[in-house]
């Protein structure tokens, strides 16, 4: 066994409280290395009144390319807690690890050697205040990303701009402006309802001249042309009859430069009270300019000028953006803020903005943007989740990377799981698409049954997932901005028969959440190259086929199982990268 690969770190994803009363703990060894795993546990003084260590077996609960993942629960865990891990390797060779080394073992540990021993992993005091902690309705939440200028426009609301016609398959170019609103996103909250989605994410609707809006000019105003913070109020006051929770989006690494915070410093300089408040490096900075190889007049997001970057460690810049965070809280009652750049802005300030926010509502959602891996911020002092982009590419490794090498993707998927304590995967923001990528429809080659397929695949993730809007209905669109049509409302037969297919599978998603989300997850390639997917809990299991080569399922495949939440669905006839879908819930 290599001693090299064993991994453990206490008060991470390695060792945390999952809930107030259960302890997780993992251990990462060398892939099939090691037989057996145990831990060995005991309040820390009872151990020096001779009292014995309690043991548990722990679970081979996730694989890949070099590493078994050993998991356990435990439950009502004693507060000052001391560890070891006893491994016993394939040779039957017993090896103690603690927080200094390996050490072989002539056999089992006796109690004896466990309480000389003193160099146990230790979780001195569990507070459950230390630990990670997400809303529990985020977890049960099926989300649906809106971009609000696109979604529906109600007519009731006069607009400064030009509005394009609002007709299907309409290719929006980069300022083009079709006049969606917040009544129109009200007309359609029975519609989502409808569809299942009990959470909705608005991209910015702050006063700003363009039409994504991540250009603030007036962080406290609704944009005209969006409608006014009534509006808000109303939109969120009726999403909550609903049962549908509403995030706004936070635009705080930028401000847009036609702010009159931003003009005050083109005009007054040093002499602006605001100076301060951004990265600049020369003045003046009414427009961008480079000075050297690596500096500009200013700092901005991604060299764009018109979005100068605010300086969040400066301590008048942090509140004005704190007061903006609690006012529509308070305001309007939100639920949660997604966090736009989120991993560029300094983990004080997030600190802050944490605490900002559940000082006001404890079950307040935050959901950064970040697309890598992310565990800086999942901490528990900072973000709830992230918008869960290395899921994205996962899923589309598997089922839209042709040729790809799946099991590699599979490999990820497990090391993904890891990444995170079980608690925060399960708040994960998970997503296929956004307003910022080709639209999965055209990620699938425009093929509706590995569109389906990728979209089942998703809901029996572990985390929250989320459609981007129009995805109901198969839309269509390139990159930014051709991702960003106008969601038409005239719905032909195939939109509808997608829409009985999103509603079937948002209904599994609510049926069999906590299976999908505490279950043990197992993924695998079979002889004919499906992708077979497993979860279990206990003695509910749910089984998934997918058909990722181009040829008919076999007989015994497609005999499986009856397609369960494929209602009113025949299993698809498979066409080249034909997908067909089974899942069987044995209760
Ligand atoms: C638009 C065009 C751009 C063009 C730009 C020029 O899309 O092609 O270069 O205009 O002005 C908003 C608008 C965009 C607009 C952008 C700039 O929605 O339409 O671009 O402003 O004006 C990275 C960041 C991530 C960021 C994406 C876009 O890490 O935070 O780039 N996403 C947020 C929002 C965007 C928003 C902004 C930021 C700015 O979600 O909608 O754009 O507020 C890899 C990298 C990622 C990278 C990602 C996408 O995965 O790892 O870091 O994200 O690709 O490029």
């Amino acid at each position: 066994m290599q001693a090299a690969l064993l991994y453990h770190q206490p008060e991470s994803e390695y060792a945390y409280l999952y809930a107030e009363d259960c302890l997780h703990l993992r251990l990462r060894v060398g892939k099939g290395q090691v037989a057996q795993v145990k831990v060995y546990y005991q309040e820390v003084f009872k151990t020096l009144e001779g009292t014995d260590y309690y043991s548990q077996t722990m679970t081979l609960w996730e694989q890949d390319r070099d590493f078994d993942y050993y998991q356990v629960a435990i439950a009502n865990p004693p507060k000052r807690f001391e560890y070891y891990f006893v491994i016993e390797d394939l040779a039957g060779q017993t090896y103690l690890y603690n927080e200094v080394d390996l050490y072989p073992l002539a056999g089992p540990p006796s109690q004896a050697d466990l309480r000389a021993n003193k160099d146990g992993f230790k979780l001195p005091y569990l507070h459950w205040s230390d630990h990670y902690q997400a809303p529990d309705w985020a977890k049960d939440t099926v989300w649906y990303q809106i971009f609000p200028d696109r979604f529906k426009r109600s007519g009731k609301i006069p607009n400064r701009h030009h509005l394009q016609d609002w007709e299907r398959d309409s290719r929006p170019d980069h300022d083009a402006f079709y006049g969606g609103d917040l009544k129109g996103i009200i007309q359609q909250l029975d519609y989502l309802q409808d569809l299942g989605i009990t959470g909705l994410y608005l991209c910015p609707i702050f006063d700003s001249s363009s039409n994504h809006k991540y250009n603030t000019h007036d962080y406290f105003k609704i944009d005209p042309d969006f409608g006014t913070k009534e509006d808000l109020k109303e939109l969120v006051t009726q999403a909550h009859q609903r049962g549908i929770k509403v995030i706004l989006d936070a635009v705080f690494n930028h401000i847009g430069s036609q702010a009159p915070i931003w003009q005050d410093v083109i005009a007054k300089g040093k002499k602006s009270d605001y100076y301060d408040w951004f990265h600049i490096n020369q003045l003046p900075v009414d427009k961008l300019r480079r000075l050297d190889d690596e500096t500009m007049n200013y700092e901005t997001f991604a060299f764009v000028p018109a979005m100068p970057k605010w300086k969040t460690t400066q301590p008048q810049a942090r509140d004005y953006l704190l007061k903006v965070t609690q006012y529509w809280i308070q305001e309007c009652d939100i639920d949660g803020w997604r966090l736009d750049v989120a991993n560029e802005i300094d983990h004080g300030f997030w600190r802050a903005f944490h605490q900002a926010c559940l000082a006001l509502k404890p079950d307040f959602y935050i959901v950064g943007e970040v697309w890598h891996r992310s565990q800086p911020w999942l901490q528990g002092d900072q973000f709830h989740a992230v918008m869960n982009y290395p899921l994205q590419e996962i899923i589309e490794g598997l089922f839209m990377g042709l040729e790809s090498n799946r099991s590699q993707w599979l490999d990820q998927l497990g090391r993904l799981r890891m990444t995170y304590r079980q608690s925060c995967s399960e708040a994960q923001f998970n997503l296929l698409d956004s307003h910022d990528t080709m639209r999965l429809f055209n990620k699938c080659g425009q093929n509706l049954a590995l569109m389906q397929a990728s979209l089942a695949f998703l809901f029996l993730q572990v985390g929250s997932p989320c459609i981007y809007y129009g995805t109901e209905i198969a839309m269509a669109g390139g990159d930014d901005p051709d991702c960003r049509r106008p969601m038409p409302w005239d719905f032909t037969d195939s939109d509808r028969q997608m829409q009985a297919f999103i509603q079937a599978l948002i209904s599994l998603r609510h049926s069999y959440n906590s299976l999908i989300n505490q279950g043990h997850h197992h993924e695998s390639l079979t002889s004919k190259g499906s992708l077979k997917l497993e979860i279990d809990q206990g003695p509910e299991r749910l089984l998934a086929y997918f058909n990722l080569r181009d040829e008919a399922l076999s007989l015994e495949e497609q005999s499986q199982s009856e397609p369960v939440f494929c209602q009113g669905y025949q299993a698809g006839t498979l066409t080249s990268y034909g997908f067909v879908v089974f899942a069987e819930l044995n209760q």
